[in-house]
């Protein structure tokens, strides 16, 4: 980019995007299969009159039914089996079996249903997080109406007359933390000015899994896994977009953390909030933007500067998985350092004191596991030279694990502070075969050591490459059922 009237041109849209989107809104209608035959309309009918469908890597659709007049959602609360990475595999709450839930997509005007069955073992109730509903649709347990018993059903009916990046979540506080949330779009009546090509949904979310359990604490605050859409680093599905498009990006946050979102190679601007689009005299630029709990944050860019960008959180430890703390230099400084409560201390099950308390509160979920303890020095493990995983029989070798030479330098033992990070993050630990599939095509060899946690590539592809991908996403689906061809569903894959 050459100047600020090219960069203004550029991102607050006056440069027009190159391709046709190519998964369109079938704004008006909804018979399943409309989608389809719009794709064969014109490039320049599809662009001033078209709204591109949001999509939400690694999370599916929900699709609807008309019935009665109104759009009708079914959503079921339940415990789910949810795989961060691979081999991860955690018990969280969530929707329609998985956390998050499936993505909501409406036009506004929309008369809406959503039957909302509680598979939980406790009470639930689910709130529509900005909505300009009838109070006794806002899902507010104890005020609004009564909470949705285990087995119990409650239907919400409305019509939505706003536009925007919205989200639905249990409105009980704790379930909120095990991953009981999801995306709500409302598309408006009238396309946004400028128009995106792409548009995608990522939503926000942080568990503390402590070593050998499954289950999130949510007493915790110490979080290690952080997740877009439900994925961790390097597992999650990096955002496709053609050299020139013009790119939305909606990120959504309700936990306990505010994530500063962070995306290279471009500048971007705030184009709406949790409460719908906002002005365009309020855009300005930028490549970060925090978002708060409980707040959604639209980002827009013309997507003019090609190659594989991060688009990540900038807390450091939100750029980690199984972050515990101090397990580096606890492992391998030399004098030994206190190794943390137990395990069922370290989990939170006190036996006195409050988990505040001077001598719990530092340690909470930071012990080393079974055995240690805080009175306990723990001994090192100096850096090896080879790494003994290094064998082509191990199972992890044959699901495509890489593990090489550790990239120490000869004195990193002796170098107070090394390692700060337990698995020192870089090419070791690299499973790029282990997470292969078509969005990572082409990506340079050892890029997985390098993501973590709340991390995915926004892939600005020249046409060529953005076509093999997608080539090999269309293969790839032919060979497996689809997975959403229910009636209503008006979103397609290519
Ligand atoms: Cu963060």
């Amino acid at each position: 980019m050459k100047n600020r009237r090219d960069f203004l041109r550029n991102t607050f849209g006056l440069g027009a995007g190159l391709a046709a989107a190519p998964r369109l809104f079938a704004a008006p209608t909804q018979a399943s299969g409309e989608s389809m035959d719009m794709e064969h309309m014109s490039q320049a009918t599809q662009r001033s009159t078209r709204i591109v469908s949001v999509e939400t890597p690694d999370v599916p659709q929900l699709p609807w039914r008309m019935a009665g007049g109104a759009k009708e959602f079914q959503l079921v609360a339940e415990p789910v089996k949810q795989e961060l990475m691979p081999g991860k595999i955690v018990n969280l709450w969530g929707y329609n079996g998985r956390a998050p839930g499936p993505t909501i997509q409406v036009n506004q005007g929309d008369r809406v249903r959503i039957v909302v069955d509680n598979h939980l073992p406790e009470a639930t109730s689910m709130h529509w997080h900005g909505f300009e509903v009838p109070s006794e649709m806002d899902g507010a347990p104890g005020s609004s109406q009564d909470a949705i018993p285990p087995g119990g059903r409650f239907v919400y009916e409305f019509t939505l007359h706003q536009e925007g990046t919205y989200f639905y979540h249990s409105h009980m506080a704790m379930q909120e933390m095990m991953g009981m949330i999801g995306a709500f779009i409302m598309h408006p009546k009238e396309p946004y000015k400028p128009r995106a090509d792409r548009d995608f949904a990522i939503i926000l979310q942080e568990y503390a899994i402590l070593p050998n359990i499954t289950v999130p604490n949510s007493m915790n605050m110490e979080f290690n896994w952080l997740a877009f859409n439900g994925k961790s680093g390097p597992a999650n599905t990096p955002l496709i977009v053609r050299h020139g498009e013009r790119v939305r990006i909606r990120l959504i946050n309700l936990g306990m953390d505010h994530h500063p979102i962070h995306l290279h190679g471009h500048q971007f601007v705030v184009t709406g909030t949790e409460g719908g689009r906002q002005p365009e005299s309020t855009w300005g630029p930028g490549n970060t933007v925090l978002v708060g709990v409980a707040q959604s944050r639209d980002v827009e860019f013309v997507a003019n500067n090609p190659g594989d960008w991060m688009l990540h959180c900038h807390l450091p430890h939100h750029m980690m998985n199984q972050m515990s703390s101090m397990v580096g230099p606890m492992s391998r400084r030399r004098d030994g350092t206190p190794g943390g409560l137990d395990m069922e201390r370290g989990m939170g099950m006190l036996r006195q004191g409050s988990a505040t308390s001077e001598e719990n509160g530092p340690s909470l979920g930071r012990g080393m596991g079974v055995g240690s303890t805080a009175e306990q020095r723990v001994s090192n493990s100096p850096l090896k030279a080879r790494n003994p995983l290094q064998h082509q029989d191990m199972p992890g070798m044959q699901r495509g694990m890489q593990m090489g030479e550790p990239e120490g330098s000869k004195d990193a033992n002796s170098v107070p502070g090394f390692p700060q990070d337990a698995f020192m993050e870089g090419s070791m630990m690299a499973m790029d075969r282990m997470v292969d599939k078509p969005e990572n095509f082409g990506l340079r060899p050892g890029w997985s050591g390098f993501m973590a946690g709340m991390m995915t590539f926004v892939r600005v592809l020249p046409p060529d490459k953005y076509d093999q991908i997608m080539e090999l996403r269309k293969k790839q689906e032919g060979n497996k059922p689809m997975k959403m061809d229910m009636p209503g569903m008006e979103h397609k894959h290519e």
